[in-house]
Protein backbone atom coordinates (compact mmCIF):
# COMPACT_ATOMS: atom_id res chain seq x y z
CA UNK A 1 0.00 0.00 0.00
CA UNK A 2 1.36 3.42 -0.98
CA UNK A 3 1.45 5.93 1.67
CA UNK A 4 0.53 9.27 1.20
CA UNK A 5 0.48 11.32 4.00
CA UNK A 6 3.06 13.44 5.67
CA UNK A 7 5.32 12.13 7.95
CA UNK A 8 6.45 13.64 11.16
CA UNK A 9 8.99 12.39 14.65
CA UNK A 10 6.80 11.38 17.40
CA UNK A 11 8.86 10.73 20.38
CA UNK A 12 8.26 9.46 23.91
CA UNK A 13 10.16 10.49 26.74
CA UNK A 14 11.65 8.84 29.77
CA UNK A 15 8.52 9.94 31.89
CA UNK A 16 6.41 8.40 29.21
CA UNK A 17 8.37 5.59 29.14
CA UNK A 18 8.41 5.26 32.67
CA UNK A 19 5.44 6.22 33.74
CA UNK A 20 4.48 2.83 31.70
CA UNK A 21 2.43 5.18 28.92
CA UNK A 22 3.76 3.80 25.84
CA UNK A 23 0.46 1.76 24.79
CA UNK A 24 -1.68 4.64 25.71
CA UNK A 25 -0.07 7.28 23.83
CA UNK A 26 0.65 4.62 20.86
CA UNK A 27 -4.10 4.18 21.36
CA UNK A 28 -4.10 7.31 20.79
CA UNK A 29 -2.02 7.56 17.50
CA UNK A 30 -3.60 4.97 15.79
CA UNK A 31 -6.75 5.83 16.83
CA UNK A 32 -6.46 9.65 15.16
CA UNK A 33 -6.05 7.47 11.90
CA UNK A 34 -1.39 7.87 12.12
CA UNK A 35 -0.04 5.20 10.78
CA UNK A 36 2.86 4.25 12.56
CA UNK A 37 5.77 4.02 9.96
CA UNK A 38 8.96 3.06 12.14
CA UNK A 39 9.95 2.79 15.90
CA UNK A 40 13.00 2.78 17.62
CA UNK A 41 13.71 2.88 21.53
CA UNK A 42 17.43 3.67 22.09
CA UNK A 43 18.88 5.45 25.30
CA UNK A 44 20.42 8.88 24.66
CA UNK A 45 23.90 9.78 25.40
CA UNK A 46 24.49 13.28 26.42
CA UNK A 47 26.16 14.58 22.80
CA UNK A 48 22.59 13.03 21.12
CA UNK A 49 20.32 14.96 23.34
CA UNK A 50 22.48 18.23 22.74
CA UNK A 51 22.24 17.77 19.03
CA UNK A 52 18.61 16.92 19.29
CA UNK A 53 18.07 20.41 21.30
CA UNK A 54 20.99 22.28 19.86
CA UNK A 55 18.10 25.19 19.08
CA UNK A 56 17.84 25.80 23.28
CA UNK A 57 21.35 25.49 23.54
CA UNK A 58 21.40 29.07 25.21
CA UNK A 59 18.47 28.59 27.04
CA UNK A 60 18.86 28.62 31.34
CA UNK A 61 16.68 25.31 31.16
CA UNK A 62 18.74 23.05 28.71
CA UNK A 63 21.32 21.55 31.14
CA UNK A 64 18.74 20.36 32.97
CA UNK A 65 16.60 19.41 29.67
CA UNK A 66 19.67 17.16 28.32
CA UNK A 67 20.10 15.57 31.92
CA UNK A 68 16.68 14.56 31.56
CA UNK A 69 16.62 13.43 28.60
CA UNK A 70 19.43 10.95 29.20
CA UNK A 71 17.63 9.43 32.06
CA UNK A 72 15.95 6.29 30.71
CA UNK A 73 15.25 5.37 27.16
CA UNK A 74 13.24 6.98 24.49
CA UNK A 75 10.80 5.52 21.99
CA UNK A 76 11.43 7.81 18.48
CA UNK A 77 8.60 6.85 15.77
CA UNK A 78 7.73 8.26 12.36
CA UNK A 79 3.80 8.55 12.01
CA UNK A 80 2.36 9.38 9.06
CA UNK A 81 -1.04 10.70 7.97
CA UNK A 82 -2.64 13.92 5.84
CA UNK A 83 -1.49 17.21 8.11
CA UNK A 84 0.83 14.64 10.31
CA UNK A 85 3.22 17.45 11.64
CA UNK A 86 0.14 19.36 12.86
CA UNK A 87 -1.94 17.28 13.87
CA UNK A 88 0.30 15.63 15.82
CA UNK A 89 1.32 18.96 17.38
CA UNK A 90 -2.46 19.35 18.44
CA UNK A 91 -2.93 16.46 20.14
CA UNK A 92 0.36 16.50 22.13
CA UNK A 93 -0.86 20.01 23.08
CA UNK A 94 1.17 22.98 24.83
CA UNK A 95 4.96 22.38 25.71
CA UNK A 96 3.89 23.17 29.60
CA UNK A 97 2.18 20.03 30.85
CA UNK A 98 0.85 21.43 33.77
CA UNK A 99 -0.52 24.15 31.68
CA UNK A 100 -1.91 21.72 29.02
CA UNK A 101 -4.17 20.08 31.69
CA UNK A 102 -5.79 23.73 32.04
CA UNK A 103 -6.07 24.58 28.81
CA UNK A 104 -5.98 21.19 26.79
CA UNK A 105 -7.03 18.43 29.30
CA UNK A 106 -7.66 16.09 26.27
CA UNK A 107 -4.27 16.40 25.26
CA UNK A 108 -1.26 13.50 25.43
CA UNK A 109 0.51 15.91 27.68
CA UNK A 110 -1.84 16.45 29.57
CA UNK A 111 -2.31 12.99 30.35
CA UNK A 112 1.18 12.15 31.04
CA UNK A 113 3.68 15.00 31.70
CA UNK A 114 4.13 16.88 34.88
CA UNK A 115 5.60 20.57 33.57
CA UNK A 116 7.77 21.91 31.02
CA UNK A 117 10.58 19.60 30.83
CA UNK A 118 8.83 16.59 31.70
CA UNK A 119 6.60 16.77 29.11
CA UNK A 120 6.67 13.06 28.30
CA UNK A 121 6.32 13.18 24.23
CA UNK A 122 7.77 15.41 21.41
CA UNK A 123 6.47 15.95 18.41
CA UNK A 124 8.59 18.09 15.11
CA UNK A 125 7.03 21.90 15.16
CA UNK A 126 7.56 22.45 11.29
CA UNK A 127 8.11 20.24 8.21
CA UNK A 128 12.00 20.98 8.05
CA UNK A 129 11.91 20.10 11.78
CA UNK A 130 10.22 16.59 10.89
CA UNK A 131 12.72 16.43 7.94
CA UNK A 132 15.94 16.79 10.34
CA UNK A 133 14.87 14.61 13.50
CA UNK A 134 13.82 11.94 11.11
CA UNK A 135 17.15 12.11 9.73
CA UNK A 136 18.55 12.27 13.14
CA UNK A 137 16.77 8.82 14.65
CA UNK A 138 16.53 6.95 11.33
CA UNK A 139 18.28 8.10 8.77
CA UNK A 140 16.68 8.45 5.04
CA UNK A 141 14.27 6.11 5.33
CA UNK A 142 13.20 5.83 1.65
CA UNK A 143 16.94 5.34 0.87
CA UNK A 144 16.94 2.02 3.62
CA UNK A 145 19.75 3.88 5.44
CA UNK A 146 17.55 3.72 8.80
CA UNK A 147 19.56 1.06 10.08
CA UNK A 148 23.07 3.14 9.69
CA UNK A 149 21.29 5.96 11.35
CA UNK A 150 19.99 4.01 14.05
CA UNK A 151 23.62 3.31 15.17
CA UNK A 152 24.72 6.80 15.30
CA UNK A 153 22.81 6.69 18.53
CA UNK A 154 23.84 4.39 21.35
CA UNK A 155 20.93 1.39 21.32
CA UNK A 156 18.95 0.36 24.41
O1 LIG B 1 8.34 21.84 20.90
P1 LIG B 1 8.08 21.74 22.37
O2 LIG B 1 8.67 20.50 23.00
O3 LIG B 1 6.63 21.91 22.74
O4 LIG B 1 8.78 23.00 23.07
P2 LIG B 1 10.15 23.74 22.78
O5 LIG B 1 10.69 23.39 21.43
O6 LIG B 1 9.92 25.19 23.09
O7 LIG B 1 11.12 23.17 23.90
C1 LIG B 1 11.78 21.94 23.75
C2 LIG B 1 11.84 21.26 25.09
O8 LIG B 1 12.59 22.05 26.01
C3 LIG B 1 10.48 21.07 25.79
O9 LIG B 1 9.79 19.96 25.32
C4 LIG B 1 10.90 20.94 27.21
C5 LIG B 1 12.04 21.93 27.33
N1 LIG B 1 11.56 23.25 27.76
C6 LIG B 1 10.97 24.21 27.00
N2 LIG B 1 10.65 25.29 27.74
C7 LIG B 1 11.07 24.99 28.98
C8 LIG B 1 11.64 23.70 29.01
N3 LIG B 1 12.17 23.13 30.10
C9 LIG B 1 12.13 23.84 31.24
N4 LIG B 1 12.65 23.29 32.36
N5 LIG B 1 11.58 25.10 31.30
C10 LIG B 1 11.05 25.71 30.21
O10 LIG B 1 10.56 26.85 30.29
Amino acid sequence: MALKGERTLAMIKPDGIYGNFTDRIKQVILENGFFIVQELMVQLVVENATLFYSEHSAKSFFPNLVEYMTSGPVLAMVIEKTNGISEWRALIGPTDAGKARVSHPHSIRAMCGSSAQRNCVHGSDSALAAAREILFFFGDISAGAGAAAAAAVELY
